[in-house]
């Protein structure tokens, strides 16, 4: 059987905690008198937790201490830290587990290629740490998505050459970063916002086996 290293994105892909960013990104945003809309917290989508709050503070058009900015990306993750505790296995997003039951079956490494420095806390929530073979986030890198680094230290990590991994993300910039890496692109999400990757699913409900088996043969 062929092997192929498949990479997957944490937020918006596995689990939808967006909604937890959006909650405590409002509350900083309001603390701070900014209005903080959901449309905004979609461009926050895979971007790191430093550049989502200067993004935020753009948009407010306010500029903060290097104190203040230290202590509020504190008190943000600390809030979002409060709904991810309350996490558990009902939250994994649809046929997930199927997808990752048939990778594991078919013997294919897979790795997690996440932005969150959260992003082993939320598997241990989920109970889903124990099926990727490794684990690359936001502490293992130093350039953020776009920048492909994150997928590559993924498939350095499993052994498998870029051009033979396939990346499933539900943000732009990592459509964009695994393009970069030279890896396939599946985006989980619009067509509309994600056509640059080389496939787009609404979800995981509409990836079949075959179309997963014919990835590994190809
Ligand atoms: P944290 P992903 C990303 O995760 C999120 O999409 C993004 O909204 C968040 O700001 C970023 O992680 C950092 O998260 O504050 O937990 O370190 O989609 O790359 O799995
Ligand atoms: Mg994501």
């Amino acid at each position: 059987m062929n092997k192929k290293g498949f990479i997957f994105d944490l937020d918006g892909v596995i689990v939808d905690t967006a909604k937890y960013h959006f909650l405590a990104w409002q509350q900083l945003a309001k603390s701070l008198d900014i209005n903080f809309t959901e449309e905004e917290n979609e461009q926050l989508k895979g971007v790191s937790r430093v550049r989502s709050l200067e993004k935020i503070l753009a948009w407010g058009n306010k500029t903060i201490s290097q104190d203040l900015f230290d202590k509020l990306m504190g008190d943000k993750n600390e809030e979002y830290l409060s709904y991810i505790a309350e996490m558990d296995e009902s939250e994994i997003l649809p046929d997930v587990p199927r997808v990752l039951n048939l990778l594991e079956a078919l013997d294919q490494p897979i790795s997690l290629g996440s932005a969150s420095k959260n992003a082993r806390t939320i598997l241990e929530r989920v109970n889903l740490k124990s099926n990727f073979h490794a684990i690359v986030d936001g502490n293992d890198v130093s350039k953020a998505k776009p920048d492909p680094e994150v997928f590559l230290i993924a498939a350095d990590q499993i052994n498998i050459k870029p051009e033979d991994c396939i990346v499933f993300e539900d943000s732009v910039a990592g459509v964009t970063a695994a393009n970069t890496a030279h890896m396939i692109s599946i985006g989980i999400g619009s067509k509309d916002v994600l056509g640059h990757a080389n496939y787009v699913f609404n979800d995981f409900t509409e990836i079949s086996d075959d179309f997963i088996k014919s990835l590994i043969n190809n």
